[in-house]
């Protein structure tokens, strides 16, 4: 196949060059700017890690361009000198030797077979063309990821979009965090969580919901240990996990009544006299309707679905209501649930009435997972269009064809399904062509089994992955082999919202290129190459992505290039041209708030309080299948479905090799179960081999299985969040027996 300009080959070479560009930093230009020069070799450079949200600064050790070690940055105000085992460990994945190095095309006796680029775009482009010419527009969709830098996800999104004419894309943080997305947006008018890490340092009373900050974001524990004011540090968790065992209150009730809890410390905040009414009345709406619905949720009807005691209630209360400065955090546990936006609207609402929130040490702060799921929920063209905006808004759609200089036809002016409803399509017929870009879906979807039948329907399954070994690369038609982290350029946005930059630190394996190049090669080869003609390198598409956040809270504006990002030690967003002016005449702001003049994003300003009645779980236990299942993040060393940290030695020495289950020791007893033994766990929907772990961090009725094993999807059930549409992995009914 021709390409015009161009080809995989002088991709490349251009690809081949000469690693970490001009971006290994002179001693002083470093960091902070504030890095003694001899502490700073002029053979290191600083990436931001491609694990976890916290974002924290790696020091990357080189030769040559190339990394031969890395260590925590000292300097890098995310992290100040520490990082968790999987940062530690961040190179050893690249070398793995199932990396995906050429595209693998399936052949007519079905084995997928290595083949050239040229081959390989001539099947995508052949195979999808030919699909969307026969089914229209809706037959081919994408799944994306909050994995890939900031610039490689726009690309997608706009050439998914704008170049192929697709109108359904969607990515793996729909998994993740689709509900806070949905929750500050009705709240606040914006996706916009509002804290800065300082907050962890300098909060009384941190409340933790659905976190466990400890495994899944060991750094952001560390700022809370940094915490001088002895704050109360509360965990509202079913399990007792490694953060409610470090905690100093522990509220451990029954899954999925957080709802019904919030309500009624809500009651008791207002019954106590402890509402913050100066600042409702002047920042905030709805709160005589929210004040009026929560009367009913009285203590005891609290305590009854909750399992708390009253005294407990009293005692949570009175923190909310007499701390100084009072932070929510939440993440997963309450982000999976059937009624999940409300959820966490509803501790919103405790941070809105307390007047909790734009001051240090406050917030209604939802804790991200993904390196770049922030990324992703800005700019990756799937629920919003480019920039925060709104695919059905014509406004918006002339500004983004203006800027990108595209025709504003070529822009859907409809909002694409959501991953279920795109796997539903599947199921439909409507869907007929899937692309799946960092995201290993046949593991982690909820009810895999579903899932993994329904692939074997579509016409053509591509998988862009490091992998080629990966559960759903090896179901795929197509396999374009990806350079992951450390193999290419680009930023990523943290939890606190500072944009942080990734370097080319080491060569990808034979002829993987970045998602970037990727796009660039699927732009030329769909015939769409001029339309991407700005986009020919990461720092030029960030000028772009810039531009579409003029205007927008988001704005980027005065961020110079990736040179002042890294001088900076990243950059929270916004920072406007207007703030960036500002800053030169006085001092760069490192940590930043949202809120602090009680302004929020909706027309009038004002944030919303809002509320419904708690619903029951979409799958409650029975006699048959008598145990409440709860999943999620086993161990700090353990990363989702182990395509990458399961290939560190040392990092699976930190970790049970099998798959195991936490039961009580009440219910291993009544059903003799052994400590170590292996028991069959079932749902419904299927079954997996477990080794039983006996032990008090769970309650009796209830099992946890970590989510890192390629079984435990297999039980989950299909449910979803009315507004976020993020599935509910957090609850369903199992049966477990010994085997043997
Ligand atoms: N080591 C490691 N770190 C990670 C990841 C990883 O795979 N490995 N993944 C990253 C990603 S993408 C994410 S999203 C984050 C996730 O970070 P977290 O959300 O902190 O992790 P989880 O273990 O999924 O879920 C947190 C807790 O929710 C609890 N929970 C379950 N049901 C309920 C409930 O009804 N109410 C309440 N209040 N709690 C409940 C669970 O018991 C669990 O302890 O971690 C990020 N960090
Ligand atoms: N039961 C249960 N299931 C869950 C959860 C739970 O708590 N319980 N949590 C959910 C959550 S919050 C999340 S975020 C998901 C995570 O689920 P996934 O997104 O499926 O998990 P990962 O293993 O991170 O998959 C990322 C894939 O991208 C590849 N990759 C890495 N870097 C790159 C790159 O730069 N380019 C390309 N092209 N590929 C790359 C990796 O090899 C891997 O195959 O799981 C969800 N599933
Ligand atoms: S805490 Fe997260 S960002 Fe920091 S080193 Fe660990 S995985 Fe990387
Ligand atoms: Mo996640």
């Amino acid at each position: 196949m021709e390409f015009k300009g161009l080809t995989f080959s002088s991709l490349l070479r251009a690809w081949d060059g000469p690693l970490t560009r001009d971006l290994v930093l002179a001693p002083g230009q470093f960091g902070l700017g504030k890095v003694p020069a001899r502490l700073m070799p002029d053979d290191a450079t600083t990436v931001v890690c491609g694990f976890c949200s916290t974002g924290c600064g790696l020091k990357v050790h080189l030769k040559e361009g190339a990394a031969v070690n890395l260590s925590a940055d000292t300097f890098y105000p995310v992290n100040l000198g520490m990082a968790c085992p999987k940062g530690w460990e961040a190179l050893t994945p690249l070398a793995a030797a199932d990396r995906a190095t050429t595209p693998l095309l399936r052949n007519a006796a079905g084995v997928l077979e290595p083949v050239s680029w040229e081959d390989a775009m001539e099947a995508f482009c052949g195979r999808f063309k030919g699909i969307l010419k026969e089914h229209g527009p809706e037959s081919v969709a994408w799944i994306g990821t909050g994995q890939i830098c900031v610039e490689e996800l726009a690309f997608l999104g706009a050439l998914g979009k704008f170049g192929m004419g697709l109108i359904h894309g969607d990515g793996n943080t729909r998994q993740c965090m689709a509900t806070a997305v949905a929750a500050y947006k009705q709240s606040f008018g914006f996706d916009a969580p509002p804290y800065t890490y300082a907050d962890f340092e300098e909060s009384d009373v941190i409340v933790l919901v659905g976190s466990n900050l400890c495994i899944a974001h060991p750094i952001m524990w560390q700022r809370v240990m940094r915490n001088r004011r002895q704050p109360e540090i509360i965990v509202v968790d079913p399990r007792r996990t490694e953060t409610a065992m470090a905690a100093t209150q522990h509220y451990a009730l029954l899954p999925k009544s957080d709802l019904t809890l919030f309500y009624g410390l809500a009651h008791l905040v207002i019954a106590n006299g402890w509402v913050k009414r100066e600042y409702v009345d002047a920042f905030t709406g709805g709160f005589e309707e929210f004040a009026a619905f929560v009367a009913q949720f009285t203590p005891e009807r609290v305590c009854e679905a909750t399992g708390l005691s009253v005294v407990d209630l009293e005692r949570f209360a009175r923190c909310i209501g007499e701390g100084k400065r009072v932070s929510f955090w939440w993440t997963m546990g309450v982000n999976q649930g059937h009624e999940a936006t409300r959820t966490a609207q509803a501790l919103i609402n405790l941070a809105l009435m307390t007047g909790n929130i734009g001051r240090p040490g406050t917030g209604a702060n939802s804790i991200t997972g993904q390196c770049n799921a922030m990324g992703s929920r800005l700019f990756s063209n799937t629920t919003n269009l480019l920039g925060g905006r709104d695919f059905l808004n014509a406004t918006h759609r002339a500004q983004v064809a203006e800027i990108l200089e595209i025709p504003v036809e070529s822009i859907p002016d409809r909002n694409s399904l959501a991953y279920d409803q795109i796997v539903d399509g599947i199921e439909s017929g409507k869907v007929k062509g899937l692309w799946i870009v960092a995201t290993n879906t046949s593991h982690s979807w909820i009810h895999q089994n579903s899932f993994n039948e329904l692939v074997s329907k579509l016409d053509f399954l591509v998988v862009q992955d490091m992998y080629g070994s990966t559960e759903t690369a090896l179901r795929a038609d197509l396999v374009l082999p990806a350079a992951g982290w450390g193999e290419k350029e680009g930023t990523f946005i943290n939890s606190e919202r500072r944009y942080g930059l990734v370097k080319r630190v080491s060569k990808a394996p034979g002829q993987a290129l970045s998602d970037f190049n990727i796009f660039r090669l699927i732009a030329e080869s769909w015939g769409v190459g001029k339309m991407f003609r700005e986009w020919s390198s990461p720092e030029a598409a960030f000028c772009l992505l810039k531009k579409l956040s003029r205007g927008q809270p988001c704005d980027i504006t005065g961020i110079r290039d990736y040179a002042h990002i890294d001088e900076c030690g990243g950059i929270q967003w916004p920072w406007s041209a207007d703030e960036g002016l500002a800053a030169l005449a006085g001092n760069p702001v490192q940590e930043r708030r949202l809120f602090e003049d009680g302004a929020f994003y909706h027309p009038d300003s004002k944030a919303r309080f809002l509320f419904e009645a708690p619903r029951a779980v979409p799958e409650p236990v029975d006699a048959s299948y008598p145990f409440v299942l709860l999943t999620g993040r086993g161990t700090s060393s353990q990363w989702h479905t182990l395509t990458r940290t399961g290939k560190s030695d040392v990092l699976r020495k930190l970790a049970p090799e099998n798959v195991y289950l936490e039961i009580n020791a009440q219910d291993a007893e009544r059903l003799k179960i052994a400590d170590q033994s292996l028991v069959r766990v079932a749902s419904r929907r299927g079954s997996l081999t477990a080794t039983a772990f006996v032990s008090g961090t769970v309650r009796p009725g209830q099992v946890f299985l970590p989510m890192h094993y390629a079984t435990v999807n297999q039980l989950t059930y299909p449910s979803f969040d009315p507004y976020s549409r993020q599935p509910s992995y957090k609850a369903c009914a199992v049966l477990v027996e010994r085997l043997g």
